[in-house]
């Protein structure tokens, strides 16, 4: 870009208050203080689009193509007002003209394009490439509805529609289009680009492709359609349902829709740029996050071979040099292995490649473990990654290892080099800046805004440990995200909450691995224990968040019993001055920016060696949570750098986890039989209370699988768990300690900052300049 472009930025920035006047005038026909919020919202959308246009974009020789079927970006209006450094001179204009912005952001739609921690990331990892000026972009799908709209009805989980695509949007439709095939199928799509501008920084683009054809008006009740129809259907959802045939064709569909366009994509580039195509790695690295863009690998040798006159291993060499995988999981369900036939059917023009990948693989090695194509005559996606790309690495330092020693160890003892860690992290301009402004101030007027740009230097808030007057602005501050989480929820969910009592909070995917159900089972403990007369000190909330994959039914059976508990608890006038429960409504990257600032305890107790790494953790952490959880991901990080003192840590090992499922020795109803504890708090599932409140099918079936199977070890872990957390709760008392507990957390959270997550990238896996 021209120095004259930046100019005209400063210009823009400069006259913004006359900038804001003659949009609302031509949008409106009004001046800025005769808007409407929701108004304010579209004329602040339409100048920072055009700000946003004139800046600079990030560019180089070499650029990052992250691919993505989820970029999880959620409300982008605040996130852009602070990356440009405009937000406060646009909220005192605002308030000179009688308007609160923090109003205006709530109109915002948010865009649910992800599912939560992998697509969040994606969305974190955007702002840091921005941010650190690297040449790169996102690319994936404009998914019309996102991630269904959950609304409980009868206390149970019901999934609406989710627009978020309004008239005036963050979208800029392009003129890119391009031809791809299914077959002989043809359908044409468009390109959309959502611009990410970097903290004090150039600008990035989020490229996410659409079908011209899509139709909205298929989607009737709920989030039913016609699942064959894929010129109309292709682009609505996310991952629709995939629990039968049609689902799963559909997600390829998808899946091929989403790299044959960013291969197109890329290779225009190549062109225009005029670079030579033999040296694709030079000036391209593809990072293909977890396995839903493997199908880049076989397109694009498939079209170096067809169009470009490569030969078979010139088109692999080149390829390989060029792709990067990311593993987000060790679940089994969650790697994913198209039958052969469904790729026939979806993209027959791959089939060959992958056939011919296949068969260089099996020349080479005999383990069954390293096939792509399995006796099952199933395609292992992974394994097209792992061979056929030149890094793959974990997303925390156990997982990782784990990765290492057990899941992948076939293919570590071929290929270590390959390996690599890269534990996550989160942008703090959205997760700090954003969500908790008052902290935010308050740490730069203590340390400096040095941490702004460089997230280690938090550390400088040890200095203060012993300080009174900064401990008690700490406790102060919590306070005062507690009593606006406390309004937003009594508006959002009719539930009246204690800001003196402690917020403990558990909000992230439902899922048996992440285990709310245990949490449920503490509920239950804790509610017989006062009715037994043994009252908490202080009153305790308890507060979730989490939707369920619809296809999900136990996941569906454990939202029904947290909704039924917060029925029985909060109605019983015996418990309910002493405990609440509350499961929040579609929960959302909106929620949590509310949630997680206003929380005291952070649940982070998932199965380990089964949550790759988490990032909710590391929210929670910065605004100065402290974690109550297992060995687990990047908890045994944080557990490294705050030390013993400053966490809590329960439940067995992953080593002991991955023996008991070795030997498949684990039975839950031995936990069950010699624990009277644990066995009250099982049977309360389908005790009278319960199924009063409830619906017997569901807690039955709940009941039964916590006693004849739990695969996610609930009862293991159970007795230590309830100790664990009434200590952390006695210790919350001494309201210095924990304060400074508070501090510790908060000053070594700079590690997690996704800045050094996306610094590793660029030095062991993209090395852009
Ligand atoms: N569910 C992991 O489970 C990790 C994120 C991002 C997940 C979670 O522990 O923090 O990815 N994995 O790396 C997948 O989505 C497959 C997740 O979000």
């Amino acid at each position: 870009m021209t120095k004259q472009t930046n100019l005209q930025k400063d210009v823009l920035v400069l006259n913004m208050e006359q900038q804001l006047e003659e949009i609302a005038g031509q949008m409106f026909g009004k001046t800025v203080s005769e808007l409407t919020d929701a108004e304010t919202y579209y004329v602040l959308l339409v100048y920072v689009k055009r700000l946003m246009a004139v800046s600079d974009e990030n560019e180089g020789e070499k650029k990052v193509y992250y691919i993505s079927a989820e970029f999880l970006i959620g409300k982008l209006l605040s996130n852009n007002l602070i990356n440009l450094r405009i937000y406060h001179r646009v909220e005192e204009f605002l308030k000179s003209k009688g308007k609160n912005l923090a109003m205006i952001e709530e109109i915002e739609p948010e865009p649910s394009l992800g599912n939560g921690g992998l697509g969040r990331l994606a969305a974190c990892f955007l702002d840091s490439i921005a941010t650190l000026g690297f040449p790169g972009e996102g690319i994936g799908l404009n998914y019309h509805f996102g991630l269904f709209k959950q609304v409980f009805k009868d206390r149970l989980q019901n999934a609406e529609k989710n627009d978020w695509i309004e008239e005036y949007s963050w979208l800029t439709k392009t003129d890119v289009t391009f031809d791809v095939y299914f077959g002989e199928r043809k359908v044409t799509s468009r390109l959309y680009d959502i611009d990410t501008v970097g903290y004090h920084s150039g600008v990035n683009k989020l490229r996410l492709f659409d079908i011209e054809s899509v139709d909205e008006s298929i989607v009737k009740d709920g989030i039913d359609f016609d699942k064959e129809d894929i010129e109309k259907n292709l682009t609505l959802f996310l991952y629709p349902d995939d629990s039968d045939e049609a689902g799963h064709l559909l997600r390829i569909y998808q899946q091929y829709f989403m790299v044959c366009n960013a291969a197109q994509l890329i290779l225009r580039e190549m062109k225009e740029k005029k670079y030579d195509l033999r040296k694709m790695y030079d000036h391209a690295v593809i990072q293909i996050n977890d396995t839903h863009p493997t199908m880049i690998i076989p397109e694009l040798i498939r079209i170096l071979v067809e169009e470009k006159a490569f030969t078979m291993d010139e088109a692999i060499e080149v390829v390989g040099k060029t792709c990067a995988y990311t593993n987000h999981t060790i679940l089994a369900e969650a790697l994913e292995k198209w039958p052969l036939a469904y790729l026939e059917k979806v993209v027959p023009q791959l089939v060959p490649y992958i056939k011919e990948l296949d068969r260089r693989v099996s020349e080479k090695y005999s383990d069954p473990k390293v096939q792509i194509i399995d006796e099952d005559d199933r395609v292992h996606m992974a394994h097209i990654d792992i061979h056929y790309g030149f890094s793959v690495n974990g997303v925390a330092a156990i997982h990782t290892e784990i990765l290492k020693d057990t899941e992948l160890n076939a293919f570590y003892k071929i290929y270590p080099e390959k390996f690599n860690n890269k534990t996550n992290g989160i942008t703090f301009r959205r997760w700090l800046g954003g969500c908790n402004r008052e902290l935010t101030h308050f740490l730069a007027d203590t340390i400096g805004d040095g941490f702004k740009k460089d997230a280690d230097k938090l550390e400088k808030l040890l200095e203060y440990q012993d300080d009174e007057r900064v401990l008690d602005r700490l406790g102060e501050i919590k306070m005062n995200r507690k009593k606006d989480l406390v309004s937003y929820i009594e508006k959002a969910e009719g539930i009246t909450l204690d800001p003196e009592s402690i917020f403990d909070i558990q909000i992230k995917r439902l899922h048996e691995y992440k285990r709310q159900q245990m949490n449920a089972l503490y509920i239950i403990h804790k509610y017989l224990e006062i009715k037994g007369g043994k009252k908490p000190v202080r009153p305790l909330t308890f507060i979730f968040g989490a939707k369920a994959a619809p296809a999900y039914v136990i996941a569906q059976d454990i939202i029904h019993l947290i909704l039924v508990l917060q029925e029985i608890v909060n109605n019983d006038p015996d418990v309910s001055p002493y405990m609440k429960v509350v499961m929040v409504e579609n929960y959302n990257v909106s929620y949590a920016e509310k949630l997680i600032p206003a929380c005291d305890i952070s649940e982070q107790i998932s199965l380990a060696s089964k949550e790759a790494s988490g990032t909710g953790n590391m929210k929670f952490m910065l605004n100065g949570a402290v974690t109550l959880g297992t060995s687990d991901g990047a908890n045994v990080e944080i557990h490294e750098l705050v030390g013993d003192d400053n966490i809590y840590i329960f439940g067995e090992k992953s080593e002991t986890v991955i023996a008991h499922y070795e030997k498949a020795d684990y039975v839950s109803k031995e936990y069950y039989e010699k624990s009277p504890v644990i066995k009250e708090a099982v049977d309360f599932i389908i005790g009278k209370q319960a199924l009063a409140a409830g619906h017997k099918e569901n807690l039955e079936r709940l009941y039964k699988e916590l006693l004849n199977k739990d695969w996610f070890m609930t009862l293991l872990d159970l007795e230590d768990y309830i100790a664990v957390k009434d200590k952390a709760f006695a210790d919350y008392e001494d309201r210095q300690k924990w304060k400074k507990m508070m501090l510790v957390n908060i000053a070594k959270a700079g590690f997690f900052s996704s800045d050094r997550t996306i610094a590793e990238y660029n030095r062991d896996i993209w090395k852009l300049k």
